[in-house]
Formats: structure tokens, C-alpha cells, sequence
């Protein structure tokens, strides 16, 4: 854990070293993964059972890569009830919060007579990828289908690797809730090959969203061009800015939230008051003695944690708009003052009794967040990833005649001949016509 002080003369060079280590690695995997890609593209399903055979240990026909509605209800009957209700509770919070920001679709006429405007239309086709083994969160899984459903999507494709023929029941408990039907039991770089180029089982989405391993990653950015990806996630991060209002303890656990996710995990500090600083440090070890993920958790903190003293709160705003965090925990007295000040995080917590863990399931905005500091020009998931939008115009010979000698000009200064031809024969007819004006 670094201990950085703004008043220290060698705060600045120790906070740039800080931003910098948070910025975005990248594996190398390039070359294993186009080959991956290539296999999946020349061979598709035969490949994708042979890659699901070699890398998950498990032999499957192409019949066999979609879970049946009947596995899905198997896995659901295992769920305990309870589980079940809170799936629903989240979702149905996640479902209320996307739905509100449904965007509205644009049309005016200006003063030249031109009809503008702009549709926004779902994408016909979206495919999740999600994790197995220790990454595989049910939780995402409705982060990320619910945005894509609420956007008017029609198919939904699911991808999630079972290694040795496991899958986790809740994850498939929480695609049914989330209206996927369409899953199949393929991971890694196949799964993503064959979401965005096809085979005869899995057809081809449009997009494709969901975290991944470095395979994964790297698979979805040699796709994109061909299809949409979302934004590659980095390591978990949470900034925590609180004063001594708060528990140590309480405090303690919303860092160790994030450390637990895994040892690149990122959780930060920033206090006015050094004795508060010294309390939470504190309660950090006493915690990291008993939590069941103290390893991961121990790691991260160690390796990844901070605090930072700060002169007073407003400073404390500063420093975490430098950070461009995930999250944002505002855990002060009045945290609506503070809002205005942050510009750069993709979720702000606001309030002592509205921890970060409360966001990762029920609160209702998305989970899925920018991560690796892309908070200075990222935001989180949600319907507009899913819908795109198209443009229109129109407008009549009046308007023609006030907006198109303009575009003849340009497109003259441009050498285009037939761009300025194709205004100006039009205008050259309209001029043979009495203008209605
Ligand atoms: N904090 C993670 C999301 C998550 N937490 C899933 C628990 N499960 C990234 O925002
Ligand atoms: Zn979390």
C-alpha cells in the first residue's frame, strides 16, 4: 500500500508514478488468438468443439453447444429461493433504471426549411460473453443482457465456457431472468470468433459485449471493425473519499470490496484526517486476517492499494478526478456538495449508507464501468451501447435554393464535380420553375 500526503514536497512525482501504474497493460496474445479466430472462421463448429475440447476438457457436438431449456430449468431448480428473489429484485431495479434512460429520438425544421432529425434504432442481433471459473459473476450477466433487452434488441446470444463440463447454476438462472434463451456452453477466443463471424450453430450478433480473460480481450479487439465490442475492461477500481464520520471499519471493508475481485484490484483512500487514515489502515489488516479471499484481497492492497492524505475534501475531489476512478465513494456528511465537483469516475456512491457493494447488485445503474482511468472519456454501460442512430433530412426545391449554392461551393473548392452537379442541376430545374414563394 502507498501512503501519499499532498502537503509531502514529493507528492507530485510519487501521484504521477500512481497514475501511471494505472493505466492499461496489455498481454501478449495477438498470435495465439488470430489463429484461434482463423480456425473458428475456416472450420466453425468443427473448431469450436475442438477448441472447447481442448481448452475446457470437455468433448461436445455441435447439437450439444446450445444449453436446452431444460438444462436451463435443471439449473434454476438448484438455486436456493431466496437466491432467486434477489435475482429478481436486481433485476427488475437494473431493468427500471435502463428504462428510464431510453434516449428520445430528435426531428425539427429549421429556418431553411429542412426537416432534420435522428432515430435511434436497437441493433438487431447482441452477444454477452461471460466468464467461467472464478470471474463468472451471475450479476454481470444481468448488467450487461437487461441494457441490450431494454434497447429493443431481438436476439441475445450468450456465451459461457464450462470447463470440465461446469457451469455455475446461478449464472444460468440469471440468463433466464434476463430473457436470454440463446446460450451456449464455448469460452475463450472461440466463443468471441464465432459471436461475431458465425458458424452453422451460432450465428453472427452485431455487437459483442461482456468482460473476459486476456484471450477474450484480445479476440474482441481483433473482431471489432466487424462487429462492435464494448470497452475492454482493466482491473476493478474504487476511490473511497471519506472523513472520520465514518467507521474505520465500514470504510475498511468497502477498499477490501474491491481488493477481494483479484490482486490487480485497485482501492484507494483519500482522507483529510491522518488519524482517520491511521484507524482505516488498521482496520484494512485486522479484516484482511479473517476474510475468506484474504489472499487476493491482501495482494491487491498491498500491491495496489493507497491513501492519500488531502488538505480538505474539495482537494480530496481533485485528486480522485485525477484518478478517473471506477467508482467513486462519497462517504461524508453533505456528499451533494461534492457532486458537482467530480467529473471524471464512472459511478458515484453518495452517502454513508450507499456503499459501492450495493451498486454491484441492486442498486439499478450499470456495473459495468470504465476501468484503467477511461473514466476521462469513458461512462458505463447502458441502452444507448445496444441502439445506434441514424440521421435524416429532408427538404424541399425552397430550401434547396437557400442551402445548396453553399454546398455547390464546397464541393467545387473540393474538386468534386459531380458532388456540385448534383445540387446544381437540381437548382438549374427549380430555376426554369416559378418559385412558390
Ligand atoms: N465491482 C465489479 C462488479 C461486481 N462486483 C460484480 C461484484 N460482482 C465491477 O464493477
Ligand atoms: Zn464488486
Amino acid at each position: 500500500m502507498k501512503r501519499l500526503d499532498t502537503r509531502d514536497a514529493d507528492f507530485e512525482p510519487a501521484f504521477a508514478s500512481l497514475l501511471s501504474g494505472r493505466e492499461q497493460g496489455q498481454q501478449e496474445v495477438a498470435g495465439p488468438v488470430t489463429d484461434i479466430l482463423d480456425h473458428v472462421r475456416r472450420e466453425g463448429d468443427t473448431a469450436l468443439c475442438a477448441l472447447t475440447e481442448r481448452f475446457d476438457r470437455l468433448a461436445v457436438t455441435p447439437e450439444k453447444l446450445a444449453f436446452t431449456a431444460e438444462e436451463v430449468e435443471a439449473a434454476r431448480a438448484q438455486v436456493a429461493p431466496a437466491l432467486l428473489d434477489a435475482l429478481e429484485l436486481a433485476a427488475a431495479r437494473i431493468e427500471a433504471f435502463h428504462r428510464a434512460q431510453m434516449p428520445e429520438n430528435l426531428r425539427y425544421t429549421d429556418d431553411a426549411g429542412m426537416t432534420l432529425g435522428l432515430r435511434w434504432i436497437p441493433l438487431d442481433a447482441a452477444g454477452l460473453y461471460v466468464p467461467g471459473g472464478k470471474a463468472a459473476y451471475p450479476s454481470s450477466v444481468l448488467m450487461n443482457a437487461i441494457p441490450a433487452r431494454v434497447a429493443g434488441v431481438k436476439r441475445l446470444a450468450m456465451c459461457v465456457p464450462t470447463p470440465d463440463g461446469i457451469i455455475n447454476p446461478l449464472v444460468l438462472a440469471a440468463a433466464h431472468c434476463a430473457g436470454v434463451t440463446e446460450i451456449y456452453r464455448v469460452g475463450g477466443a472461440q466463443a468471441v470468433a464465432a459471436m461475431a463471424y458465425g458458424t452453422n450453430t451460432i450465428r453472427p450478433v452485431d455487437r459483442i459485449v461482456g468482460p473476459g480473460n486476456a484471450y477474450v480481450a484480445e479476440a474482441k479487439r481483433q473482431v471489432f471493425g466487424h462487429v462492435g465490442i464494448d470497452s475492454i475492461a482493466g482491473p476493478s477500481d474504487v476511490v473511497v473519499i471519506a472523513d472520520s464520520g465514518s467507521d474505520p471499519r465500514v470504510i475498511a471493508l468497502d477498499l477490501l470490496a474491491q481488493a477481494e475481485h483479484d490482486e490487480l484490484a485497485q482501492a484507494t483512500l483519500i482522507t483529510p484526517d491522518i488519524a482517520f487514515a491511521d484507524a482505516v489502515t488498521q482496520a484494512v489488516e485486522a479484516e484482511l486476517k479473517v476474510l475468506t479471499r484474504r489472499a487476493i484481497a491482501g495482494a491487491s492492497w498491498r500491491d495496489n492499494g493507497a491513501v492519500l492524505i488531502a488538505r480538505d475534501l474539495h482537494e480530496a475531489v481533485e485528486l480522485a478526478n485525477r484518478l478517473a476512478p471506477e467508482h467513486l465513494e462519497l462517504m461524508v456528511d453533505d456528499p451533494e456538495a461534492l457532486l458537482p465537483l467530480v467529473r471524471h469516475a464512472g459511478a458515484v456512491f453518495l452517502g454513508r449508507f450507499c456503499p459501492e457493494a450495493v451498486g454491484d447488485y441492486v442498486g439499478g445503474p450499470n456495473h459495468v464501468l470504465p476501468t484503467s482511468r477511461t473514466a476521462r472519456f469513458a461512462s458505463g454501460l447502458a441502452v444507448f451501447d445496444f441502439m445506434k442512430r441514424t440521421t435524416f433530412l429532408s427538404g424541399g426545391p425552397d430550401a434547396l435554393r437557400r442551402i445548396g449554392p453553399a454546398a455547390v461551393a464546397l464541393a467545387d473548392a473540393e474538386g468534386l464535380q459531380a458532388h456540385a452537379l448534383s445540387v446544381s442541376a437540381r437548382l438549374d430545374a427549380l430555376a426554369q420553375t416559378t418559385p412558390n414563394t
